[in-house]
């Protein structure tokens, strides 16, 4: 039965992919824009680079957003009254896209057609990002994802880069680390199968798992509207893994790692990607989350004085601890403003489509940054783990 549930939502979750593909199509032949050609050109020249910001504020989704926003507003704050970026101004606009698709369109073609932003940053979620970055392409307008880590995303064109770093590279680091340290051979899978996101990362765990010759005992799915996950769980127990192994956004993963101490024991390792980075995965699911191995592009301890300068900024503006999706964010916006330095005052959205591609070496929150030939993220990937109610590195 969970089979037959399994296969039919292995399809609908590719063609959910596809179906976000056909909306973005729909709407591109609803505006027929095209970037520069769209009224007034787009620069950065005349006053600040002006800047779309595309984060999910409202919905499941909403944790990673608002840590986004409040980041890419410290920095834009820093940029513009600290001249952080020498001769670099940014103004941004910010947009909820509710991690909906339909909105997450909607937004792009605002920013687009009527802000005539220089460049977006943005949308939290791939599966947003899938849908919505096609009209930025075909209007020949820049976005930087700052949270995107599915497969797939800068392949939509070559204006769409990311800061990033993609599931395929940060989860094979994971699987070797943990099963190295835990010892790991069999292990449960649980996924959700109808999200961009949480498909790659399960595509990503399984290639990793094979390599490292650990066995999956036990595949099971959900869906993102799942609270519910005993049943999966009872069957991931039948199968007597060593380890449960998942791969969620943010609301299904607290109701999993909850669930999964109560059915699965208090001690059974839990292994997760991207996008259980949140402190919303303690303050949530309390003492369940303890010990719980997270793949991650950044960590709160590294000695990088940029990021130590961040975390001590953005506590005293928000009395809060910055996450993972706080200093990828808050390092697109000193990327975008680099950018927009190098392309020049006056510089165009192809411009700054060029100077993007020519970043290298540039020292940020994540280490020294730059793309690759892909548009994607280069630098080192970490592996985390909740101690004491906090993400400590896994060593
Ligand atoms: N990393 C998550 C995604 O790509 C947030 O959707």
């Amino acid at each position: 039965m969970i089979d037959a549930r399994q296969s039919r939502r292995a399809l609908l979750g590719r063609v959910g992919v596809l179906g976000g593909l056909s909306l973005a199509t729909a709407a591109l032949a609803a505006c027929g824009q095209s970037g520069d050609n769209a009224g007034a050109p787009a620069t950065s020249g005349g006053g600040a680079a002006k800047i779309g910001a595309a984060f999910a504020l409202t919905g499941p989704a909403a944790v990673y957003g608002q840590a986004q926003k409040n980041a890419v507003q410290l920095a834009a704050e820093e940029i513009n009254s600290a001249g952080a970026v020498p001769g670099v101004k940014l103004e941004v606009l910010y947009e909820d896209d509710a991690g909906d698709k339909t909105a997450g369109i909607n937004v792009f073609q605002k920013f687009i057609n009527q802000d005539k932003v220089l460049a977006i940053i943005g949308p939290t979620l791939s599966d947003v990002a899938l849908a919505a970055d096609p009209l930025a392409q075909q209007a020949s307008v820049p976005v930087l994802g700052v949270s995107n880590t599915a497969n797939g995303v800068t392949q939509i064109g070559n204006f769409i880069f990311r800061d990033s770093l993609t599931e395929s590279v940060v989860i094979p680091n994971t699987v070797k680390r943990a099963k190295d340290k835990l010892n790991l051979k069999r292990v449960g899978v649980l996924y959700g199968n109808d999200d961009a996101f949480t498909q790659s990362g399960y595509d990503e765990f399984k290639k990793a798992l094979d390599a490292n010759a650990v066995q999956i005992a036990s595949t099971q799915t959900f869906g993102k509207a799942d609270k519910e996950f005993s049943a999966q769980l009872t069957q991931i127990k039948g199968a007597n893994p060593e380890a449960l192994v998942v791969s969620a956004l943010i609301a299904a993963a607290v109701g999993i790692v909850t669930q999964a101490r109560q059915l699965l024991g208090e001690t059974i390792p839990i292994v997760g990607g991207n996008g259980l980075n949140s402190p919303a995965l303690m303050s949530q699911a309390g003492k369940a989350a303890d010990g719980v191995v997270v793949g991650a592009a950044w960590n709160v301890a590294t000695a990088n004085p940029k990021s130590q300068a961040f975390i001590t900024a953005y506590k005293a503006k928000y009395n809060a601890e910055p996450d993972q999706f706080a200093a990828q964010a808050y390092a697109g916006a000193y990327i975008l403003a680099e950018a927009a330095k190098r392309a020049g005052a006056g510089a165009g959205r192809d411009a700054m489509r060029k100077a993007m591609g020519e970043i290298k070496g540039l020292p940020t929150v994540l280490g020294s940054f730059s793309f690759t030939a892909g548009r994607d993220a280069e630098h080192p990937p970490v592996v985390q783990v909740v101690r004491d109610g906090k993400f400590a590195i896994f060593e």
